[in-house]
């Protein structure tokens, strides 16, 4: 096979679609490496405080404990646990309930203290966490060897037993109990992710659930080269994957575009290279950034919270002119010598380029220099990064900007950086062409669709594969493309997903049968990939990430099985993402309405007190209503007195890409006696079930 320089493969395969550098070589066996598992569990588990309760407790009336066993129905999780069986009644959380932690066990404690952090914002109840047994009418966690849990090798197994006078969580690990936690989330109803009280009833169905991963590795890669977000932006996507039971962070760190951290001895990286950004003239939308090192740890820290790893990446030696640019003139630096030796791109002398052009810029991997500043990065970024891998990049490097031993040599060195520094080298799959020398149990990620020749010569180097192929993991390609695709035009790409990618891309694969020869022996997992290029602000990157990395969370985490449209597994998971929608609402997370879901409807009641002469006026429900204007969705309300009526929805409609609007019912009643009343609001869309919220009314 002739090499192909990336223009010309463009120029003959469309904007953004990529061959592999080398032709097919390489005998070889591929051999299973034990052990990865091990390292990605031995991220660690920090301490989080559970935040205070808010102090408005909702009324305690409507609220009441169930008391009848009626058969409750299958709560709807994603991703679909391994085994689910529906119990006989509920069990309510009420301003009494306590989270009960085994004696001693400060990693138990560390994660009922995080469950309380999840459901005191809503509920509004105290929800202490003590020390003791298994006692009912609380949430108990029990931390140790599991009767029933068979060894999961990734250390995530638990399970969830929820019946009439309590839940109980048991795992083997923090990490177990920790995804027991996401999974108890999703039993209750949506508005349980709400950052303020709402009123409730927070009840869960009886149920117990036996779960464990198939990957140990369940990724999502985000990129702020492209453009930059600051950490707080990174720290909410954190929390969203989390509750899918995402476990690692892919942080893209540098392009050409930008450079966004800071390294200490070379200062250009993140002045100079930290102020570009895709679109610059784009300054006035995007005007770049970097991370100081204290931010970056943080981050770091907050996903360990949150049992994610991180996985910094500088890619290298192409994707590198933000580099390039930023030390190529530093010729003051005591730590180099005329620099600009380090510029093995095509411009000589480099300039940047703010266009999503790729394929241009390399560092020289026969300069001193170069090394210099890439031993600096890997060194400090190894050490501000706990987790077991360091991932070098090392895609889309022409072989008309460097030769192959030229790239084979730039990676061969970095991997001995990287293994000095005790990190397991990673890379995108081009790592493992041709002249390259990595260790096995190496990682390279598999991406492009075009040709599956990367992961098999991964595989025969012993090489462990993520699979992110772009046409059903990039989260930066357009749900739909064409005059109808979603708006606005400029938002995502379509190199991967010519018609687009929409959910059924992202869910209907199988990460162990899609390359031949690469099989679950080989796959560690898969990895959620958000390109920046188009995406501007976090609500975009909201959008293009959610619903997709929920199916991406289900192919990393639930059995295999067949998942194509009309299976009875595409049609469970597409009724259980029917739920989330008002999940993220309640929770302010932007996200594509796919028109593949039936989104379900959700209402929350409001606690209203009545007024002079029995009068009350205002909210009486906050309304979730996926995809859908306020004018399509209609209430009524039944005062609980006998009365009722029918009542308009408000709020602010979807505006191209973001849809985060929870919309209102109002009402207007005068109750002609004091008491309590229990009320209810029905609210009713087209082609929706029709859902009914509690509410209370009081008159003095
Ligand atoms: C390919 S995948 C890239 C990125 C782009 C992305 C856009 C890979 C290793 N390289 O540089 O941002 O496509 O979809």
């Amino acid at each position: 096979m002739t090499r192909i320089p990336a223009r010309r493969a463009a120029a003959r395969y469309g904007p953004r679609c990529r061959l592999p550098r080398y032709p097919l070589r390489r005998p070889a066996a591929a051999a299973a490496l034990a052990g990865l598992a091990c390292l990605l569990t031995a991220s660690g588990c920090a301490t989080g405080a559970g935040r205070p309760a808010p102090a408005s407790h909702p009324p305690a009336a409507a609220n009441r404990p169930a008391t009848t066993a009626a058969p409750a129905p299958k709560p709807q999780i994603v991703p679909e646990p391994v085994h689910v069986t529906a119990g006989r009644g509920r069990f309510a959380l009420t301003p009494r309930t306590r989270i009960v932690v085994p004696p001693g066990s400060a990693p138990a404690l560390t994660v009922g203290r995080d469950l309380a952090g999840y459901l005191r914002p809503a509920t509004g109840y105290p929800l202490p966490v003590v020390s003791g047994g298994p006692q009912a009418g609380a949430i108990t966690l029990v931390l140790g060897r599991q009767a029933g849990l068979r060894a999961d090798p990734h250390g995530e197994a638990y399970r969830l037993d929820v019946t009439q006078a309590g839940a109980t969580l048991a795992a083997g690990t923090a990490h177990g109990l920790y995804d027991a936690v996401q999974t108890l989330r999703q039993t209750l109803p949506p508005w349980i992710s709400s950052p303020r009280p709402r009123p409730g009833p927070w009840s869960m169905p009886a149920v117990q659930i036996t779960d464990y991963p198939r990957y140990a590795y369940r990724g999502v890669m985000l990129d702020i080269a492209r453009h930059y977000e600051p950490p707080a932006a990174v720290e909410r996507l954190i929390s969203q994957a989390a509750a899918y039971k995402i476990n690692v962070l892919h942080l893209h760190l540098s392009d050409d575009q930008g450079f966004r951290l800071v390294i200490n001895g070379f200062p250009r990286l993140s002045k100079i290279g930290g102020q570009g950004s895709v679109g610059t003239g784009g300054q006035a939308e995007d005007p770049g950034g970097f991370w100081t090192q204290a931010q970056y740890r943080a981050v770091v820290a907050d996903a360990a919270n949150h049992f994610i790893t991180v996985v910094p990446e500088v890619d290298s030696p192409g994707h590198d002119n933000a580099i390039i640019m930023s030390e190529y003139g530093d010729t003051a630096n005591p730590r180099l010598r005329h620099p600009q030796d380090i510029d093995c791109g095509l411009h000589q002398p480099p300039a940047w380029d703010y266009t999503e052009d790729v394929g241009y810029s390399a560092m020289c991997p026969g300069s001193r220099n170069t090394w210099a500043i890439m031993s600096a990065i890997i060194s400090q970024l190894a050490a501000l990064s706990p987790g077991p891998f360091y991932d070098v990049g090392g895609d889309e490097v022409p072989a008309d900007v460097l030769s192959q031993s030229g790239y084979a040599s730039f990676i061969n060195t970095e991997a001995r950086l990287v293994h000095a520094r005790g990190k397991t080298l990673m890379g995108w799959a081009d790592i493992a062409g041709p002249g390259t020398r990595v260790r096995r149990g190496s990682v390279a990620e598999y991406w492009q669709p075009a040709s599956s020749i990367t992961a098999q010569e991964a595989v025969r180097k012993g090489m462990k594969v993520v699979m992110t192929p772009a046409n059903h993991a990039y989260l930066d390609q357009k749900y739909r493309a064409g005059p109808r695709g979603n708006a606005p035009p400029g938002l995502g790409q379509t190199w991967a997903c010519p018609v687009g990618c929409d959910l059924n891309r992202a869910y209907d694969w199988d990460p162990g049968r899609l390359v031949t020869g690469v099989t679950d022996r080989n796959v560690i997992g898969v990895e959620g990939a958000v390109w920046s290029e188009t995406l501007v602000n976090m609500a975009s990157v909201d959008y293009m990430t959610f619903p997709r990395l929920m199916a991406l969370a289900e192919v990393g985490w639930s059995p295999a099985a067949r998942r194509s449209p009309h299976s009875a597994a595409h049609a469970s998971f597409m009724r259980r993402v029917a739920v989330q929608g008002a999940r993220l609402m309640a929770a302010g997370v932007n996200f594509y309405p796919s028109s593949e879901v039936a989104w379900r409807l959700a209402a929350a009641g409001a606690a209203l007190t009545a007024g002079r002469h029995g009068r009350l006026s205002g909210p009486v429900a906050t309304v979730a209503a996926p995809g859908l204007a306020p004018g399509a969705v209609s209430a009524t309300i039944h005062w609980g007195d006998g009365t009722a009526t029918r009542s308009a929805v408000t709020g602010r409609p979807p505006s191209g890409t973001v849809l985060n609007s929870l919309y209102t019912v109002h009402g207007r009643h005068a109750y002609a006696r004091p008491g309590l009343y229990h009320g209810t609001v029905t609210v009713r869309a087209p082609g929706h079930p029709a859902v009914t919220a509690p509410f209370a009314a009081r008159r003095a």
